[in-house]
């Protein structure tokens, strides 16, 4: 069934609840003199690059092949559509290395044809901080899929990750691999329902006309609690505090430190946005929320080529019921013209995603870890984990 995965340390399908497998790292570290220093053999007509992400030709280059041959809904209606801004701050995190972001070229022509990347972060396991990869923006072109590349990449990727002495990955898919750590579920809330159906992303309910349900989700034109506004650069001590203290509580959570709070987290125009609430005594910061944006390409509509969506990110509620914090995240992405806002069922999420007028999407995110063994299925609700 899976050739390639069932190669891989990866939790099999067949050892599902076999107690007698220990948690922790599926294979042992081996000395990096061990590590295959030659790239992977690549089929005749191709190249290895690594990718300098700094420079706009390298950028425009990663930017076209993921726009035309990237991630699609199952109805191949939408596909998403990570701007160049985004696509530098995903790739250059604190520490990262040039070496993972890897690309396939013609070597005759030049064009990149694929694409695979892996990012530095500390992801806490319950008790144990593992440093990983987070590997993203895997992509073939279209005219070069099912020839086994994939693979190739994805050992390619593994073995700059062990040049860097680092033996864990975490990644997520739509798609179902040996085997999910969780299967979290989509959420859609309208900002803009009549584009929204204009462009197919939602169907007008039965019973329901265009008005009553432009009505239906109609938002204030600005944000209700006292205090809420957006993160600024000196913030960082403050905010890193307050969501330390909250992923403690979630099974897989990054470990964030005051330099992955200011990357991860300062607003970014179109790219991260992040607000929170001081308390008017005390100074205190007390709340936070934040989204990313990803838009989409409408694949073929006559009036409209991009739908703009937000996705919900880390948020942190002490004070502020978090129903009412997400309300006015949903308020200021309104007013900046996104058309929906898009969350996963994960951290505190659930309490709301149905109060909040948010729809089950009919799309699945599963998320995984590479050569590392849990002994159960997570909650989504146990993920204190969101990649871009
Ligand atoms: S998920 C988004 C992935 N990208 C897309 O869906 C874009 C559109 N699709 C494509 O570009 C976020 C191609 O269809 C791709 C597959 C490239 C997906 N993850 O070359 P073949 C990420 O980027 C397996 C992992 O013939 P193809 C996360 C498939 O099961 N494996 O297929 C990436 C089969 O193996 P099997 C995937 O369609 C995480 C084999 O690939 C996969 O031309 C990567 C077929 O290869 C997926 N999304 O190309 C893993 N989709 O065993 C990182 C298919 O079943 C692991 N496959 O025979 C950690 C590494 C670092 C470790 C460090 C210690
Ligand atoms: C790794 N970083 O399927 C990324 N999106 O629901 C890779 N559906 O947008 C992960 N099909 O349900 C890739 N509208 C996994 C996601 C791939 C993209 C994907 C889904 C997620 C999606 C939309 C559009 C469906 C179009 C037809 C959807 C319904 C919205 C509706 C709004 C009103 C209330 C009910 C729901």
């Amino acid at each position: 069934r899976h050739k390639f995965w069932e190669s891989q340390p990866v939790g099999q399908f067949k050892d599902a609840g076999n107690p007698s497998l220990l948690e922790g790292p599926i294979e042992p570290p081996t000395p990096l003199s061990e590590v295959k220093q030659q790239p992977y053999n690549l089929p005749g007509p191709y190249e290895w690059i690594t990718c300098d992400m700094d420079t706009k030709e390298m950028c425009s280059e990663v930017y076209s092949l993921l726009t035309n041959n990237y991630v699609e809904d199952d109805e191949n209606m939408f596909r998403f559509n990570y701007s160049k801004d985004f696509l530098q701050w995903a790739l250059r995190p604190p520490g990262y290395y040039r070496s993972w972001h890897i690309g396939v070229r013609v070597k005759l022509s030049k064009k990149l044809v694929a694409f695979v990347t892996g990012v530095p972060a500390k992801i806490r396991v319950k008790d144990t901080i593992v440093d990983m990869a987070e590997i993203n923006f895997l992509c073939v072109h279209k005219k070069l899929r099912s020839k086994r590349l994939a693979p190739v990449m994805i050992k390619e990727v593994t073995r700059r990750v062990h040049l860097e002495n680092i033996w864990q990955a975490t990644y997520t898919a739509g798609v179902v691999l040996p085997t999910p750590i969780s299967t979290c579920q989509y959420w859609h809330r309208s900002l803009n329902p009549k584009k929204l159906i204009d462009v197919g992303f939602s169907r007008l309910g039965s019973r329901m006309t265009m008005s009553r349900t432009i009505k239906l989700y109609k938002l204030p034109d600005s944000p209700i609690t006292p205090g809420f506004r957006k993160m600024e650069l000196r913030d960082v001590p403050a905010v890193t505090r307050l969501l330390r203290g909250y992923l403690k509580q979630f099974i897989v959570a990054p470990d964030f430190d005051e330099k992955d709070v200011e990357h991860w987290l300062l607003p970014k125009e179109d790219v991260v946005d992040s607000y929170l609430v001081e308390s008017s005594e005390t100074h205190a910061v007390t709340d936070f929320c934040s989204f990313y944006t990803l838009p989409s390409t409408v694949i073929g509509n006559q009036n409209y080529s991009i739908l703009k969506a937000a996705y919900s990110y880390y948020n942190v509620s002490t004070k502020t019921p978090l129903l009412q914090l997400m309300n006015d995240a949903l308020i200021e992405a309104k007013k900046k013209g996104y058309d929906v806002f898009n969350a996963l069922n994960v951290m505190e999420n659930e309490v709301f995603l149905k109060e909040l007028k948010f729809g089950p999407g009919d799309g699945q995110l599963q998320y995984y870890l590479y050569n590392y063994r849990l002994n159960q299925t997570l909650r989504p609700s146990d993920l204190g984990l969101v990649l871009l």
